[in-house]
């Protein structure tokens, strides 16, 4: 078929982050972050599971390296733990710390492996959530662009794509609108102030990187669902234009244009939610330019008018889900005038997730429209209920999932959009943050249980072998 090919340098590869795969919590003078504190209230993941040994990347990074270059993989995104860089966020400079990431970033680019770093994955330092409680200050802002330019001065010499902040937008809502992460708040107001500070720091830090002429590209890693209308009762239309504002626009813009969307903006006006701005914002918000948008897409969602503003029951599938039946997710809503609805065209995950290859290629387009910027898909996967087998893991559902979404880029590219990489959720399997190791993504299989006492042992899954393959022809053969 008329397919565009894949360009010949495109960044074939896979993604993790350091609380979800690294382990080794308080070694080497590692500080704690809030997650380490947060995992060990009774409740708040699936039967208590931790990240304390994780899946043990940091002993055994070398030979996860290994697998990825038999794999033939061109990129590899990984996280790196604040706390381990700066033990209290901020101060002295944990030499140990810098070392690790050094050692990794040289075995990557030993192995003929562009390194993608991520400097803000959540593992916020507990230290700067108990100094002043976080993104919930304006001190957040110096704090996180100090973290990052150390990180730039270590390795701006040999690392070329930066990922400032992942997912802003998942890790406000979960916790400071639904509690479900930290700090585990409900507050409304504060998390539009939160979001504020956070755009203001990564602004910031954009600028920083930009200042210092390093040879690379950064941008902010976004988890973005296009928003479809359950149909064309224009009412429902004006609902999913709703859910668009409020949760793609509202931070997009502020990052490709230093501007909040005029709907989003005055409709938290209207409702006393607007965030407060200092004298500079406005500027420092216009003043820094992403070199990439960076994409995280698992669905797409659907959505019907609602008379009722806000507090409506939604379908949040980011909920965890411990009974693994389909559906049982819900959280109270967040957005007004708008309800998120099951598409009846879609087929869901265990998770409840709709699977929907053509809203990527939707996703990728709509980006590519509104912000005319380059587009790194940072991640993209399916996460199940994996099984070993006599040694082996037959995930032919997985490799189903990403052929089809392989596709939908190779169609987005066609019509003209700018992929830059493609580094999908997960390289090995990991930590889910609230559902344990029931929740498998990676193309390698983990012996890690919610005993955390597995062998952790690595074991390639069918779709290692189906993804070494798409690598080593570039994305034209994406057969089994
Ligand atoms: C989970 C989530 C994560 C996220 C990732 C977001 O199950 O915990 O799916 O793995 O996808 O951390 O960047």
């Amino acid at each position: 078929k008329n397919l565009a090919t894949f360009p010949k340098d495109f960044l074939w590869g896979s993604a993790s982050a350091a609380y979800q795969v690294e382990g080794a919590y308080d070694e080497d003078g590692k500080g704690l972050s809030v997650w380490d504190d947060f995992v060990r209230i009774p409740g708040k993941t699936f039967k208590g599971t931790n990240g304390d040994v994780a899946v043990d990347h940091y002993h055994r990074y070398q030979e996860d390296v290994k697998l990825m270059a038999e794999m033939g993989m061109k990129a590899y995104r990984f996280s790196i733990a604040w706390t381990r860089i700066f033990p209290n966020g901020t101060g002295q400079v944990n030499e140990a710390g810098l070392k690790f990431y050094s050692d990794l970033i040289d075995d990557l680019l030993a192995n003929g492996i562009e390194p993608l770093v991520t400097i803000y994955h959540w593992d916020l330092p507990q230290a700067l959530q108990d100094a002043y409680g976080g993104w919930e200050s304006r001190q957040i802002i110096p704090d996180f662009v100090n973290y990052a330019e150390t990180l730039f001065k270590a390795y701006g010499d040999r690392v070329k794509y930066w990922v400032s902040l992942n997912e802003q937008n998942i890790f406000t809502h979960m916790g400071w609108q639904i509690a479900t992460h930290p700090p585990g708040k409900k507050d409304p107001k504060l998390f539009y102030q939160v979001n504020h500070h956070a755009n203001l720091a990564n602004a910031a830090v954009i600028n920083k990187f930009h200042d210092m002429n390093i040879a690379g590209k950064i941008g902010p890693s976004f988890a973005y669902s296009p928003q479809y209308a359950f149909d064309s009762n224009p009412l429902n239309v004006l609902a999913a234009e709703n859910a668009e504002e409020m949760g793609a626009h509202f931070w997009m813009d502020v990052y490709a244009y230093g501007e909040y969307p005029i709907v989003a903006w005055n409709y938290l006006k209207a409702r006393g939610l607007a965030p407060k701005f200092a004298p500079g914002d406005a500027e420092l918000l216009k003043s820094a330019k992403p070199d990439f948008m960076g994409l995280n897409y698992y669905q797409s969602g659907t959505n019907t008018w609602n008379p009722i503003d806000g507090g409506v029951e939604n379908k949040d599938s980011y909920q965890m889900n411990t009974t693994g039946k389909k559906g049982t997710a819900k959280a109270s809503g967040i957005l007004g005038l708008q309800k998120s609805v099951t598409n009846p065209f879609l087929e869901t995950t265990n998770w409840d997730w709709a699977i929907d290859p053509v809203g990527l290629r939707i996703a990728l387009r709509r980006i590519a429209s509104r912000y005319r910027l380059p587009i790194l898909i940072t991640e993209n996967g399916l996460g199940e209920y994996d099984k070993l087998e006599a040694g082996q893991v037959h995930d032919d559902y997985r490799i189903d999932f990403l052929r089809k979404h392989v596709l939908a880029i190779k169609e987005a590219i066609s019509d003209g959009v700018d992929v830059i990489g493609y580094t999908t959720w997960s390289y090995t399997d990991l930590l889910s943050w609230l559902n344990g190791y029931q929740k498998r993504y990676g193309f390698v299989y983990v012996d890690q249980d919610e005993t955390m006492t597995g062998s952790l042992k690595r074991i390639p899954k069918d779709s290692y072998y189906w993804y070494k393959d798409v690598i080593a022809s570039n994305g034209d053969d994406l057969s089994l």
